[in-house]
């Protein structure tokens, strides 16, 4: 494998947003590492998810309806034969159910974030022994700046980091300083405004294949990847996950479904209304990863 190093403007969209240093890894491997996953960690709610943080206010969550939903989460990532570590509630925090915000997971190493949400800030803290337990290396995002998992998008070439109200230029500049030293290419996007992360509208299906809302796909940030787009009407499907054989989406989306039945996927549906509420999809609910594969 051929590496060049060297620094650059990454220009999407026909406008220039960040400069750092970014490593150029060679395209199109045969690997999978992006969505074949022998673990995953999640988080049972807690009896605070009533005050989680949301854009507009739909009604509190049912307790209740939420962890049945969480069960039959947790049931299809382990179905694929993924070890799935459930962590107990956490009361002070009540998004922590939203596991995937605190932290990314890669091979290597893991990366603990800097929640842009002030009341979500001490998730990261939460978050950090269980993955000291399973990684040889766990690094921290230590400076001002801010940095969520929703607006991490992994694939098999590239890590894309979409800025917004929770990620801002600091946050991705540390994080690529940390992540340099495994070789990844990082390149910044934008989140479309009012949308509160990259990946609530988009996820990758496969090594070449992104789900995106028509939105997020008009930005030109999935330039080189074939693009499925969500129904009209049914954008709220977007935040979906590939974990190892399955695509899990939420429930209540039949066109986007079919669509992706038809293009060869095996879809497991899960309820989604109670995160819902509280803008949160299928990729918030868990950290997936294989670590030292
Ligand atoms: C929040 O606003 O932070 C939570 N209510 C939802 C977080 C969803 N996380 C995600 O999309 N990765």
């Amino acid at each position: 494998m051929s590496f060049q190093t060297r620094l650059t403007r990454r220009c999407l969209g026909g406008r220039d947003l960040a400069v750092g240093k970014f490593r150029q890894q060679e395209r199109h491997s045969m690997t999978s590492k992006s969505f074949t996953f022998s673990h995953a960690i999640c988080r049972k709610p807690s009896r605070s998810i009533v005050d989680g943080l949301r854009a507009v206010d739909t009604g509190a969550p049912d307790l209740g309806v939420f962890e049945s939903h969480h069960a039959d989460y947790v049931a299809a990532l382990r179905e694929t034969g993924a070890n799935v570590t459930v962590l107990d509630a956490l009361d002070d925090f009540p998004d922590a159910v939203f596991v995937e915000d605190a932290a990314l997971c890669l091979q290597e190493g893991a990366v603990v974030m800097r929640p842009g949400a002030p009341t979500r800030l001490g998730e990261a803290a939460a978050i950090a022994p269980y993955l000291d337990a399973l990684y040889d290396e766990v690094l921290h995002i230590q400076g001002d700046g801010f940095i969520e998992g929703g607006d991490i998008l992994t694939t098999e070439r590239e890590i894309l980091i979409g800025l917004s109200a929770r990620t801002d230029m600091a946050g991705v500049a540390e994080f690529i300083s940390l992540v340099d030293r495994w070789g990844y290419t990082v390149r910044v996007v934008n989140t479309p405004p009012d949308v509160l992360h990259f990946k609530t509208d988009c996820s990758l299906l496969d090594a070449d294949t992104i789900l995106s809302t028509k939105r997020l796909d008009a930005s030109g940030c999935f330039a080189g990847y074939k693009v499925i787009h969500t129904v009209e009407g049914e954008e709220a499907c977007a935040n979906t996950i590939r974990f190892n054989n399955l695509v899990v989406m939420p429930a209540g989306f039949p066109r986007t479904r079919d669509k992706l039945i038809s293009a060869g996927y095996d879809v497991r549906e899960v309820g989604n209304s109670e995160a819902a509420k509280l803008d949160g999809g299928m990729s918030c609910l868990s950290l997936r990863f294989s670590p030292g594969a």
